[in-house]
Protein backbone atom coordinates (compact mmCIF):
# COMPACT_ATOMS: atom_id res chain seq x y z
CA UNK A 1 0.00 0.00 0.00
CA UNK A 2 1.68 3.40 -0.80
CA UNK A 3 -0.74 6.34 0.46
CA UNK A 4 1.67 9.33 0.59
CA UNK A 5 0.59 12.76 2.67
CA UNK A 6 3.33 15.06 1.69
CA UNK A 7 4.81 16.53 -1.52
CA UNK A 8 7.86 19.24 -1.39
CA UNK A 9 9.23 19.74 -4.79
CA UNK A 10 12.43 22.15 -4.38
CA UNK A 11 13.80 24.10 -7.91
CA UNK A 12 17.44 23.94 -7.55
CA UNK A 13 20.23 25.55 -9.86
CA UNK A 14 23.67 24.34 -9.69
CA UNK A 15 26.84 25.24 -10.77
CA UNK A 16 28.79 22.75 -13.45
CA UNK A 17 32.37 22.47 -12.85
CA UNK A 18 32.48 23.30 -16.72
CA UNK A 19 29.68 24.54 -19.29
CA UNK A 20 28.03 22.03 -21.28
CA UNK A 21 27.45 22.80 -24.85
CA UNK A 22 25.14 20.41 -26.78
CA UNK A 23 23.79 21.52 -30.45
CA UNK A 24 20.74 23.30 -28.65
CA UNK A 25 22.85 25.40 -26.98
CA UNK A 26 25.40 26.12 -23.90
CA UNK A 27 24.67 26.01 -20.62
CA UNK A 28 26.72 27.27 -17.06
CA UNK A 29 24.14 26.02 -14.39
CA UNK A 30 21.44 22.85 -14.17
CA UNK A 31 18.27 23.42 -13.45
CA UNK A 32 16.59 20.85 -11.72
CA UNK A 33 13.52 19.70 -9.47
CA UNK A 34 14.16 18.06 -6.19
CA UNK A 35 11.23 15.84 -5.32
CA UNK A 36 10.49 14.57 -1.79
CA UNK A 37 7.53 12.51 -0.87
CA UNK A 38 6.44 11.47 2.91
CA UNK A 39 4.17 8.96 4.12
CA UNK A 40 4.17 9.86 8.17
CA UNK A 41 8.11 10.03 9.01
CA UNK A 42 9.43 7.86 5.91
CA UNK A 43 10.42 10.14 2.63
CA UNK A 44 11.41 9.22 -0.69
CA UNK A 45 13.71 11.19 -3.00
CA UNK A 46 13.27 11.96 -6.95
CA UNK A 47 14.58 14.26 -9.50
CA UNK A 48 13.04 15.74 -12.30
CA UNK A 49 16.10 17.19 -14.83
CA UNK A 50 14.01 19.93 -16.87
CA UNK A 51 16.23 22.04 -16.97
CA UNK A 52 15.49 25.86 -17.29
CA UNK A 53 14.69 26.09 -21.15
CA UNK A 54 12.47 23.95 -23.50
CA UNK A 55 15.29 22.82 -25.92
CA UNK A 56 16.07 19.25 -25.16
CA UNK A 57 12.61 18.39 -24.21
CA UNK A 58 9.57 20.49 -24.05
CA UNK A 59 9.62 20.82 -20.62
CA UNK A 60 11.43 23.09 -18.15
CA UNK A 61 11.61 23.43 -14.35
CA UNK A 62 8.24 25.62 -14.22
CA UNK A 63 6.45 23.52 -16.44
CA UNK A 64 6.85 20.56 -14.50
CA UNK A 65 6.60 22.27 -11.12
CA UNK A 66 3.24 23.41 -12.23
CA UNK A 67 2.06 19.92 -13.86
CA UNK A 68 3.24 18.11 -10.19
CA UNK A 69 1.53 20.73 -8.16
CA UNK A 70 -1.34 21.43 -10.25
CA UNK A 71 -2.82 18.17 -11.10
CA UNK A 72 -0.05 14.96 -10.20
CA UNK A 73 -0.11 15.96 -6.59
CA UNK A 74 -4.55 16.05 -6.80
CA UNK A 75 -4.12 13.00 -7.84
CA UNK A 76 -2.07 10.86 -5.20
CA UNK A 77 -1.73 12.65 -2.06
CA UNK A 78 -3.91 10.97 0.40
CA UNK A 79 -4.52 8.33 -2.29
CA UNK A 80 -4.33 4.83 -1.47
CA UNK A 81 -2.77 2.68 -4.25
CA UNK A 82 -2.03 -0.73 -3.80
CA UNK A 83 1.62 -0.59 -5.23
CA UNK A 84 3.82 1.52 -8.06
CA UNK A 85 2.51 0.42 -10.93
CA UNK A 86 -1.05 1.26 -9.91
CA UNK A 87 0.25 4.58 -8.87
CA UNK A 88 2.12 5.35 -12.09
CA UNK A 89 -1.21 3.68 -14.37
CA UNK A 90 -3.75 6.60 -12.35
CA UNK A 91 -1.32 9.42 -14.30
CA UNK A 92 -2.22 7.67 -17.34
CA UNK A 93 -5.05 10.57 -17.80
CA UNK A 94 -2.05 13.40 -17.83
CA UNK A 95 -0.86 13.60 -21.57
CA UNK A 96 2.59 14.27 -21.80
CA UNK A 97 5.01 15.88 -19.22
CA UNK A 98 7.15 13.21 -18.97
CA UNK A 99 9.92 14.48 -16.36
CA UNK A 100 7.10 16.04 -14.35
CA UNK A 101 5.85 12.52 -13.82
CA UNK A 102 9.12 10.41 -13.65
CA UNK A 103 10.17 13.48 -10.89
CA UNK A 104 7.10 12.73 -8.58
CA UNK A 105 7.87 8.30 -9.97
CA UNK A 106 11.46 8.19 -8.89
CA UNK A 107 10.77 8.80 -5.24
CA UNK A 108 7.69 7.38 -4.50
CA UNK A 109 10.08 4.23 -5.99
CA UNK A 110 12.71 5.00 -3.03
CA UNK A 111 9.84 5.68 -0.96
CA UNK A 112 8.81 2.14 -1.61
CA UNK A 113 12.30 0.61 -2.04
CA UNK A 114 12.63 2.07 2.12
CA UNK A 115 9.68 0.85 3.30
CA UNK A 116 10.76 -2.32 2.03
CA UNK A 117 14.23 -1.78 3.55
CA UNK A 118 15.69 -2.96 0.16
CA UNK A 119 18.29 -1.25 -2.18
CA UNK A 120 15.94 0.24 -5.25
CA UNK A 121 18.14 -1.66 -7.97
CA UNK A 122 16.89 -4.84 -5.91
CA UNK A 123 13.21 -3.34 -6.20
CA UNK A 124 13.95 -2.72 -10.14
CA UNK A 125 14.53 -6.61 -10.31
CA UNK A 126 18.58 -5.55 -11.23
CA UNK A 127 21.35 -7.49 -11.67
CA UNK A 128 24.52 -5.98 -11.60
CA UNK A 129 26.71 -5.26 -9.05
CA UNK A 130 28.19 -2.45 -10.83
CA UNK A 131 27.77 -0.71 -14.34
CA UNK A 132 30.06 0.26 -17.05
CA UNK A 133 30.37 4.11 -17.41
CA UNK A 134 30.90 6.30 -20.13
CA UNK A 135 31.18 10.37 -20.48
CA UNK A 136 29.47 12.75 -22.97
CA UNK A 137 31.74 15.43 -23.70
CA UNK A 138 30.16 18.79 -25.22
CA UNK A 139 31.10 20.87 -27.94
CA UNK A 140 34.33 22.87 -27.06
CA UNK A 141 35.91 25.75 -28.17
CA UNK A 142 38.86 24.63 -30.13
CA UNK A 143 39.46 21.26 -31.25
CA UNK A 144 42.01 21.23 -28.75
CA UNK A 145 40.47 21.37 -25.99
CA UNK A 146 38.07 18.38 -27.01
CA UNK A 147 40.86 15.90 -27.29
CA UNK A 148 42.75 17.50 -23.75
CA UNK A 149 39.32 16.47 -22.54
CA UNK A 150 39.41 13.03 -24.22
CA UNK A 151 42.80 12.13 -22.92
CA UNK A 152 41.84 12.83 -19.57
CA UNK A 153 38.51 10.94 -19.57
CA UNK A 154 40.53 8.16 -20.96
CA UNK A 155 42.86 8.22 -18.30
CA UNK A 156 40.32 8.29 -15.53
CA UNK A 157 38.56 5.12 -16.79
CA UNK A 158 35.87 6.40 -18.70
CA UNK A 159 35.13 3.42 -20.65
CA UNK A 160 33.05 5.19 -23.71
CA UNK A 161 33.12 8.85 -24.98
CA UNK A 162 30.53 10.42 -26.62
CA UNK A 163 31.43 13.48 -28.85
CA UNK A 164 28.72 15.94 -29.14
CA UNK A 165 28.14 17.05 -32.67
CA UNK A 166 26.25 20.14 -34.64
CA UNK A 167 26.81 21.68 -37.99
CA UNK A 168 30.23 22.77 -38.53
CA UNK A 169 31.48 20.23 -35.50
CA UNK A 170 30.98 17.36 -36.82
CA UNK A 171 33.20 14.93 -39.31
CA UNK A 172 36.27 17.04 -39.30
CA UNK A 173 36.14 16.61 -35.43
CA UNK A 174 35.45 12.77 -35.96
CA UNK A 175 38.31 12.40 -38.02
CA UNK A 176 40.82 13.88 -35.69
CA UNK A 177 39.58 12.46 -32.83
CA UNK A 178 39.88 8.82 -34.85
CA UNK A 179 43.16 10.33 -35.74
CA UNK A 180 44.45 10.63 -32.01
CA UNK A 181 42.10 7.64 -30.72
CA UNK A 182 42.37 4.92 -33.42
CA UNK A 183 40.82 2.16 -31.26
CA UNK A 184 38.58 3.34 -28.47
CA UNK A 185 34.93 2.96 -27.83
CA UNK A 186 33.59 6.36 -29.70
CA UNK A 187 29.76 7.46 -30.48
CA UNK A 188 28.38 10.99 -31.50
CA UNK A 189 25.44 12.91 -30.15
CA UNK A 190 23.57 15.50 -32.79
CA UNK A 191 20.78 15.61 -30.42
CA UNK A 192 18.54 15.95 -33.46
CA UNK A 193 20.27 18.96 -35.66
CA UNK A 194 20.00 17.45 -38.72
CA UNK A 195 17.65 16.79 -41.81
CA UNK A 196 17.04 13.75 -43.62
CA UNK A 197 19.21 15.50 -46.69
CA UNK A 198 22.35 15.69 -44.42
CA UNK A 199 22.44 11.87 -45.00
CA UNK A 200 25.98 12.08 -46.74
CA UNK A 201 27.72 13.24 -43.51
CA UNK A 202 26.62 9.70 -41.85
CA UNK A 203 27.77 7.85 -44.70
CA UNK A 204 31.26 10.01 -44.31
CA UNK A 205 31.18 8.70 -40.80
CA UNK A 206 30.74 5.24 -41.24
CA UNK A 207 34.71 4.52 -42.15
CA UNK A 208 34.95 6.04 -38.44
CA UNK A 209 33.41 2.97 -36.84
CA UNK A 210 31.51 4.59 -34.29
CA UNK A 211 29.68 2.89 -31.77
CA UNK A 212 26.54 4.72 -32.74
CA UNK A 213 24.96 7.95 -33.83
CA UNK A 214 22.64 9.00 -31.52
CA UNK A 215 19.74 10.80 -32.31
CA UNK A 216 20.76 12.31 -36.10
CA UNK A 217 17.43 13.78 -36.68
CA UNK A 218 14.36 15.25 -35.43
CA UNK A 219 12.73 13.67 -32.57
CA UNK A 220 9.37 13.72 -34.77
CA UNK A 221 11.21 11.96 -37.81
CA UNK A 222 10.70 7.96 -36.85
CA UNK A 223 10.04 7.61 -41.04
CA UNK A 224 13.12 9.43 -41.82
CA UNK A 225 15.48 7.79 -39.18
CA UNK A 226 14.64 4.25 -40.87
CA UNK A 227 15.57 5.57 -43.98
CA UNK A 228 19.04 7.04 -43.21
CA UNK A 229 19.24 3.65 -40.76
CA UNK A 230 19.55 2.07 -44.04
CA UNK A 231 21.55 3.93 -45.79
CA UNK A 232 24.50 3.88 -43.80
CA UNK A 233 25.95 0.87 -41.27
CA UNK A 234 26.68 2.86 -38.29
CA UNK A 235 23.73 1.73 -35.76
CA UNK A 236 21.04 4.98 -35.39
CA UNK A 237 20.74 5.51 -31.40
CA UNK A 238 17.28 7.07 -30.54
CA UNK A 239 17.19 9.39 -27.71
CA UNK A 240 14.74 12.34 -27.44
CA UNK A 241 12.62 10.11 -30.21
CA UNK A 242 11.39 7.91 -27.45
CA UNK A 243 9.15 9.92 -24.89
CA UNK A 244 7.03 6.33 -23.78
CA UNK A 245 6.85 2.67 -24.62
CA UNK A 246 4.93 3.07 -27.11
CA UNK A 247 7.34 5.32 -29.13
CA UNK A 248 9.90 2.64 -28.58
CA UNK A 249 7.45 -0.04 -30.16
CA UNK A 250 6.85 2.03 -33.28
CA UNK A 251 10.53 3.07 -33.77
CA UNK A 252 11.70 -0.91 -33.33
CA UNK A 253 8.85 -1.80 -35.66
CA UNK A 254 10.07 1.10 -38.32
CA UNK A 255 13.69 0.08 -37.60
CA UNK A 256 13.96 3.61 -37.24
CA UNK A 257 16.98 2.24 -34.57
CA UNK A 258 19.85 -0.24 -33.34
CA UNK A 259 20.13 0.82 -30.09
CA UNK A 260 18.01 2.96 -27.60
CA UNK A 261 19.12 5.50 -24.85
CA UNK A 262 16.96 4.69 -21.55
CA UNK A 263 16.33 8.11 -19.66
CA UNK A 264 13.89 7.21 -17.15
CA UNK A 265 13.00 11.27 -16.63
CA UNK A 266 12.28 11.52 -20.76
CA UNK A 267 9.95 8.45 -20.75
CA UNK A 268 7.82 9.39 -17.50
CA UNK A 269 9.29 7.18 -14.89
CA UNK A 270 11.29 3.94 -13.74
CA UNK A 271 8.22 1.83 -14.59
CA UNK A 272 7.69 3.09 -18.05
CA UNK A 273 11.53 2.61 -18.63
CA UNK A 274 11.55 -1.08 -17.33
CA UNK A 275 9.17 -1.82 -19.97
CA UNK A 276 10.75 -0.26 -22.73
CA UNK A 277 13.96 -2.38 -21.53
CA UNK A 278 11.92 -5.59 -21.21
CA UNK A 279 10.28 -4.86 -24.72
CA UNK A 280 13.87 -3.83 -26.45
CA UNK A 281 15.31 -7.22 -24.71
CA UNK A 282 12.82 -9.36 -26.23
CA UNK A 283 13.81 -7.69 -29.92
CA UNK A 284 17.69 -7.68 -29.26
CA UNK A 285 17.50 -4.25 -29.61
CA UNK A 286 20.76 -3.05 -27.37
CA UNK A 287 19.51 -0.26 -24.59
CA UNK A 288 21.74 1.95 -22.11
CA UNK A 289 21.13 4.26 -19.78
CA UNK A 290 21.28 8.26 -20.91
CA UNK A 291 21.49 11.24 -18.47
CA UNK A 292 20.85 14.84 -18.34
CA UNK A 293 23.25 16.35 -16.29
CA UNK A 294 21.00 14.82 -13.03
CA UNK A 295 22.64 15.58 -9.58
CA UNK A 296 23.39 13.14 -7.06
CA UNK A 297 19.94 11.72 -6.73
CA UNK A 298 18.93 11.08 -10.51
CA UNK A 299 22.45 10.02 -11.20
CA UNK A 300 21.45 7.33 -7.79
CA UNK A 301 17.93 6.58 -9.88
CA UNK A 302 19.88 6.21 -12.92
CA UNK A 303 22.21 3.64 -11.94
CA UNK A 304 19.38 1.64 -9.79
CA UNK A 305 17.98 1.76 -13.33
CA UNK A 306 20.76 0.87 -14.97
CA UNK A 307 21.54 -2.41 -12.86
CA UNK A 308 18.80 -4.28 -15.29
CA UNK A 309 20.19 -7.29 -17.37
CA UNK A 310 19.13 -5.23 -20.72
CA UNK A 311 21.77 -1.98 -20.31
CA UNK A 312 24.44 -3.60 -21.99
CA UNK A 313 26.27 -0.73 -23.06
CA UNK A 314 28.12 2.20 -21.35
CA UNK A 315 25.45 4.66 -19.77
CA UNK A 316 26.33 8.59 -19.81
CA UNK A 317 26.24 8.29 -16.35
CA UNK A 318 29.97 9.32 -14.71
CA UNK A 319 30.98 10.72 -11.56
CA UNK A 320 29.37 13.13 -9.29
CA UNK A 321 32.29 15.42 -9.80
CA UNK A 322 32.04 14.97 -13.48
CA UNK A 323 29.59 17.98 -13.45
CA UNK A 324 29.29 18.98 -9.81
CA UNK A 325 32.07 20.46 -7.30
CA UNK A 326 29.94 19.33 -4.12
CA UNK A 327 27.20 17.35 -5.00
CA UNK A 328 23.76 16.98 -2.24
CA UNK A 329 24.45 13.00 -1.62
CA UNK A 330 27.17 11.50 0.66
CA UNK A 331 29.08 9.43 -0.90
CA UNK A 332 28.87 11.07 -4.02
CA UNK A 333 29.02 8.78 -7.18
CA UNK A 334 32.24 7.99 -7.80
CA UNK A 335 34.45 5.80 -10.54
CA UNK A 336 36.60 3.14 -10.20
CA UNK A 337 39.65 2.24 -11.60
CA UNK A 338 38.08 0.14 -13.90
CA UNK A 339 35.93 2.76 -15.59
CA UNK A 340 32.49 1.29 -13.82
CA UNK A 341 30.48 2.53 -11.12
CA UNK A 342 28.76 0.53 -8.13
CA UNK A 343 25.64 -0.26 -7.46
CA UNK A 344 24.65 0.43 -4.15
CA UNK A 345 23.72 -2.16 -1.47
CA UNK A 346 22.20 0.51 0.85
CA UNK A 347 18.49 1.08 1.41
CA UNK A 348 17.09 3.00 -1.47
CA UNK A 349 18.29 4.87 -3.79
CA UNK A 350 21.80 4.05 -1.20
CA UNK A 351 23.44 7.35 -0.32
CA UNK A 352 22.57 9.76 2.46
CA UNK A 353 20.71 13.18 1.06
CA UNK A 354 22.93 16.14 2.34
CA UNK A 355 20.07 18.53 3.18
CA UNK A 356 22.13 21.13 4.08
CA UNK A 357 23.73 21.54 0.63
CA UNK A 358 20.35 21.38 -1.27
CA UNK A 359 19.75 24.23 0.58
CA UNK A 360 22.78 25.65 -0.69
CA UNK A 361 21.41 25.33 -4.15
CA UNK A 362 17.68 25.72 -3.90
CA UNK A 363 15.78 28.58 -5.62
CA UNK A 364 12.48 28.35 -4.47
CA UNK A 365 10.68 25.12 -2.15
CA UNK A 366 6.84 24.62 -1.53
CA UNK A 367 5.03 22.18 0.10
CA UNK A 368 1.98 20.41 -0.73
CA UNK A 369 -0.04 18.38 1.88
O1 LIG B 1 21.39 14.18 -25.39
O2 LIG B 1 22.11 12.74 -24.02
C1 LIG B 1 21.80 13.91 -24.27
C2 LIG B 1 22.68 16.17 -21.34
C3 LIG B 1 21.56 16.98 -21.28
C4 LIG B 1 20.56 16.80 -22.21
C5 LIG B 1 20.68 15.81 -23.19
C6 LIG B 1 21.80 14.99 -23.23
C7 LIG B 1 22.84 15.20 -22.31
C8 LIG B 1 24.07 14.44 -22.32
C9 LIG B 1 24.82 14.29 -21.03
O3 LIG B 1 24.56 13.97 -23.31
C10 LIG B 1 24.43 13.08 -20.29
C11 LIG B 1 24.90 13.11 -18.85
O4 LIG B 1 26.10 12.93 -18.61
O5 LIG B 1 24.07 13.35 -17.94
MG1 LIG C 1 21.33 12.37 -26.48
Amino acid sequence: MIKINSLEIRHLKLPLVRHFETSFGRVYHQETLIIKVSEGNLSGWGECPASAAPYYSSETVHTAKYIIKDFITKLILNESFSDLTHLSSSLNGIRGNQMAKAGVLMALSDLSARKRKIPLAKLYGGTRKAIVSGISLGIQDTPEDLIERIKESVSLGYKRIKIKIKQGWDLKIVALVRKEFPRFTLSVDANGAYKAYDWKLFKDLDKYKLMMIEQPLRQDDLVEHAQLQKKIKTPICLDESIKSYHDAEQAIKLKSCKIINIKQARVGGPLEAIQIHNFCRKNKIPVWCGGILESGIGRLHNIALASLPGFTLPADISASARYYKKDIINPPVTLEANGTIKVPTQIGIGADIIESQIEEYTVSKEVIS
